[in-house]
């Protein structure tokens, strides 16, 4: 490879010149815009343990009422991409919410697609698009790009869940903004009962639902009997993942971040492919030593950690006598979307 010419190679008065009309010469930072062969990923591996941010959470609840935060988080963030941008990744967002018994989080929409992984605590509920969505531990629930969605809390004990949204994306594309709503009526529909059972899709002419998300919820119950289901009759199946679908496309459930959950049998080392995409692992259940060049971690419940694309990442399972659950989101669907999506091993 060829070394290219530096900045510092061209006459001041030149630079300056292009400078002073908006220009650019290439070919100083062609190598750093293109690297040979692997890009060179800002995202770095990281471990967010939930039992050192829990503290400082339910401190946020005694120092900032709902109403001064609207959204009471704290930001997983990457220290690659610099904490202040806010970004587990290129595209992914995470943060950890807290709602108290009784609050209320406004409705509001926005452009961003969102996620929420429920952590802890009952009797909570998100309302998207007038549909009450219980949150319990495990469970998966949808705000798509522009739906109205709020969060309620009926329960007696904090209520904690995983967001995880691709704002970093839309911010960059500048195409992020928010529009406030008020209270909304909530409708006896529910998408997660009418497509309770994989394999049937409610028929038109009884009530085909039209709607673009047909199922906000996915409850962690059915996901987990599944992985076990599929376990147990693929008992030579190395790797047990399930990947979170629109039940009326059969694609990703959302447009630009994907959604898997992975069980690892007792004692199982899993290598996952090499793959272009970053990586988010929040471990459900269990506890899941996390192996990447330069990096380990150790998973216990609730913890979050990452990985970027394009490096190989091994799952142990420390438990020896009980399988381990991992969720897992990455930016799949949008690298397949724009053909740049890549498997290397
Ligand atoms: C948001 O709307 C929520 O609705 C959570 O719970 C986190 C982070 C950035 C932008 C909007 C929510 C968010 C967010």
């Amino acid at each position: 490879m060829n070394d290219l010419g530096r900045i510092e190679d061209l006459p001041a008065e030149y630079v300056a010149a292009l400078t002073e009309r908006n220009l650019v010469p290439l070919w100083p930072s062609l190598r750093g815009v293109m690297p040979a062969n692997t890009p060179r990923p800002r995202t770095v591996a990281t471990h967010w343990p939930y039992q050192g941010l829990r503290p400082l959470l339910m401190e946020a609840g005694r120092l900032t009422p709902i109403e001064k935060a609207e959204r009471r988080v704290l930001v997983l963030a990457n220290p690659g991409h610099g904490l202040e941008k806010m970004q587990a990744s290129s595209a992914m967002y995470l943060g950890i919410q807290l709602l108290m018994p009784g609050e209320w989080a406004p409705a509001h929409r926005h452009t961003p697609n969102a996620v929420r992984m429920i952590i802890e605590g009952e009797g909570a509920f998100t309302t998207v698009e007038g549909e009450k969505c219980p949150m319990s531990r495990g469970d998966l629930i949808l705000t798509p790009t522009g739906l109205w969605h709020e969060h309620g809390h009926d329960g007696t004990d904090p209520v904690t869940w995983l967001d995880v949204l691709d704002l970093p994306l839309v911010y960059y594309l500048e195409a992020s903004y928010h529009v406030n709503g008020s209270a909304q009526p909530v409708s006896p529909e529910r998408g997660d009962e009418l497509h309770a059972v994989g394999g049937i899709l409610p028929t038109p002419f009884f009530q085909r639902s039209e709607k673009a998300y047909p199922v906000l919820r996915y409850p962690w119950a059915s996901v987990r009997a599944q992985l076990l289901h599929m376990a147990h009759s693929h008992p030579y199946q190395e790797s047990i993942q399930v990947t979170y679908i629109n039940p009326n496309t059969g694609q990703d459930a959302l447009n630009i971040l994907g959604f898997y959950a992975l069980m690892l049998k007792p004692g199982q080392r899993l290598t996952l492919p090499t793959r272009s995409t970053a990586v988010v692992f929040h471990l459900i259940e269990g506890g899941v030593q996390v192996s990447q060049p330069g990096h380990e971690c150790r998973l216990d419940e609730a913890d979050t950690s990452c990985a970027p694309g394009y490096v190989q990442v091994t799952l142990t399972n420390l438990r020896q006598d009980q399988p381990s659950f991992v969720f897992m989101a990455d930016e799949s669907p949008l690298q397949k979307k724009l053909g740049i999506y890549e498997v290397r091993s």
